[in-house]
């Protein structure tokens, strides 16, 4: 996969040298290329923003810079034989960032991010490449950054976990949260490694009893715990067919119950245990 990067920071993306997506890139899955937005920039300044239309806080970040950096980027991809590039647009007005879209971004074979900085990138420039390429306006959360620099690197890590042989293990992401499938929809239970015994604290006995049915079941039970406790709302929107037996009696144990539609919500007397 080729990924390119254009910012007014790219000292902010030097983690990608580290870690699962460097090794990524050291072995050759992944090639990344940061540019400098102000290579692209002609005045003494290297000015890159400018004051909005119609008056309000804050700059805005010009037409001309990016334009002239993603028509190179594009050109260069294109000529290193890369195809069918995605542009992903970090923002906090985008879609949000799911699992679901970290596998759908990971199946491309070129993505281009352009993390802004100020109030935002003049609208033409996502309304001019959209003609062009898909285009994704995305947002990592509730909560506003400073730039989109942290969210590319958010991205980047998730996207770049999923892409086959860079995660050692292809079991690895089956159980991930959020991950469709077998424990789909709910938020990983609590983990243990040796020593058995640290400050007094122990390893829950089923763990060690070496019954891999008992195992399996107390972890769905931890799953739906701590999803319970975290995040209702996944509960909520279950579909309640792929529910077991001994899940609906760990929902009731936990407050929940089946309204008549079969979804299952949480009995309002209910407390945390
Ligand atoms: Cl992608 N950018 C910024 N600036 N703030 C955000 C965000 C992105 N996602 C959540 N907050």
């Amino acid at each position: 996969m080729r990924l390119d990067v254009v910012t007014i920071f790219p000292e902010y993306l030097e983690p990608l040298n580290v870690s699962l997506v460097g090794k990524a890139r050291a072995r050759g899955q992944l090639d990344v290329h940061v540019h400098d937005l102000r290579d692209w920039t002609y005045d003494r300044h290297s000015t890159v923003d400018d004051t909005p239309y119609g008056g309000g806080p804050g700059m805005v970040m010009k037409t001309e810079p990016w334009g002239e950096a993603l028509d190179e980027v594009l050109a260069a991809g294109y000529e290193s034989g890369a195809c069918a590039p995605a542009l992903v647009v970090p923002t906090p007005s985008g879609r949000p960032f799911t699992q679901e879209l970290a596998v759908e971004l990971s199946e491309r074979p070129w993505l281009i991010f352009t993390p802004a900085r100020y109030e935002g990138i003049d609208r033409r420039v996502v309304d001019e490449y959209a003609t062009r390429i898909p285009v994704h306006e995305v947002s990592i959360g509730d909560y506003v950054l400073a730039g989109g620099e942290a969210a590319v690197l958010v991205m980047t890590e998730a996207v770049a976990r999923l892409l086959p042989g860079v995660l050692g293990n292809a079991e690895s992401h089956r159980d991930d949260s959020f991950a469709p499938g077998a424990m789909a929809d709910l938020l990983e239970g609590p983990v243990y490694t040796k020593p058995p015994l640290w400050r007094g604290r122990g390893v829950p006995d089923v763990l060690l009893s070496g019954h891999h049915g008992r195992i399996a079941r107390w972890r769905r039970d931890e799953a739906f715990r701590r999803t319970a406790l975290h995040r209702p709302d996944l509960i909520e929107r279950c579909d309640p067919s792929a529910f077991d037996r001994k899940d609906r009696e760990i929902l009731s144990i936990l407050g929940w119950a089946p309204s008549p539609d079969g979804r299952f919500w949480r009995r309002p007397q209910a407390v945390e245990e």
